[in-house]
């Protein structure tokens, strides 16, 4: 995939008429479904009661966007995976419409190896960190793809805020743990709280970020409110949601998904089609929306800026 550069502070017409187009489209929904109870309608249309505020204004699209045709709101926040809630892909958006509990504070701490740890209400943690870029990101998972314009800063504006000393190797994150408000922790799938890392050069890429957001609103709990991981060049489940714990260790940390399955799911899990999951294919992804499957690109298409992190690296041992 092609990435085409930008100057940081470009406009293009394209950043505005995206979102513009998606808010003209729904108004024209809205109004049909007036006519129609909702009941009567798809899942789909029935969305349009709960609609998108732009929470986040003046966005201006990163240099690392892409210019491939967009998911849909709609097909971004009902078709999702967060275990938390429900083991299907449908569940999750109906699962987590009360997500998180807005009467109770989001705190997030940060520690481990680093010189400034401190912990934060969700406010004071984003508050220093631009949101001007809008990254349009692009996931791949387990056969499945969608392009999302992601509201977001850089974790490595958050790590150098922190100030990691010098044997803090890898990054590690948490999400909540509330079985009373995420049902799906009651039962044993997985070790809760799911967690996940990166090694400390990857979570300093341009590319890795903590996002807050989607189409220029708040995210949904569905798609891990308030704040989650974005890693474009990996599998979805490192991306994790919902985070309320950013750590700096020394060694390898172990994922929730790694405790699971350490023959199927690596620390890397980095987007690769010539290495197979031991129960499918990787080679080829259905993009939500379309018909025919595409190839699967070595690192999601992000080679250029991320291929130079694992030279000389086995990618068949180190998945
Ligand atoms: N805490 C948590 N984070 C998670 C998951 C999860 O079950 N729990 N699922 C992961 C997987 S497998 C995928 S594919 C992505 C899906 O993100 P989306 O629903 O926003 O598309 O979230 C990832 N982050
Ligand atoms: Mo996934």
């Amino acid at each position: 995939m092609l990435i085409r550069k930008k100057r940081l502070g470009e406009v293009a017409a394209s950043d505005i008429t995206d979102y513009q187009t998606y808010l003209n489209r729904r108004q024209f929904l809205n109004g049909a479904a007036v006519a129609v109870s909702a009941s009567m309608l798809p899942l789909s249309m029935a969305h349009a009661e709960s609609e998108p505020v732009p929470t986040f204004k003046d966005l201006i699209k990163s240099q690392y966007s892409t210019e491939e045709k967009l998911n849909t709101f709609e097909e971004i926040t009902t078709y999702n995976n967060f275990y938390e809630f429900a083991t299907n892909k449908t569940y999750p958006a109906q699962m987590a419409t009360k997500f998180p509990d807005k009467s109770k504070p989001w705190r997030v701490v940060i520690d481990g190896e680093c010189d400034k740890p401190g912990e934060y209400d969700y406010d004071d943690l984003i508050r220093p960190f631009s949101l001007e870029e809008r990254i349009y990101n692009f996931r791949c998972v387990e056969g499945w793809s969608m392009v999302i314009p992601w509201v977001g800063f850089p974790l490595a504006d958050l790590i150098k805020r922190a100030q990691p000393n010098s044997r803090a190797k890898f990054v590690e994150f948490t999400t909540l743990y509330d079985p009373e408000q995420m049902p799906g922790q009651k039962r044993a799938v997985l070790d809760w709280p799911y967690t996940e890392g990166l090694r400390m050069d990857e979570a300093m890429n341009p590319l890795t970020l903590l996002s807050v957001g989607l189409y220029g609103q708040e995210l949904l709990g569905q798609n891990g409110a308030p704040i989650r991981l974005v890693v474009p060049w990996k599998y979805g489940f490192k991306s994790i949601k919902s985070i309320v714990h950013i750590r700096f260790v020394e060694s390898l940390p172990v994922s929730a998904w790694m405790k699971a399955g350490p023959k199927e799911y690596g620390f890397y899990s980095n987007v690769n089609p010539n290495v197979d999951h031991p129960r499918w294919s990787q080679s080829r992804e259905r993009r939500i929306g379309e018909f025919l499957k595409r190839k699967t690109e070595m690192y999601n298409g992000y080679g250029e800026q991320v291929a130079h992190l694992y030279t000389g690296m086995d990618l068949t041992k180190n998945f």
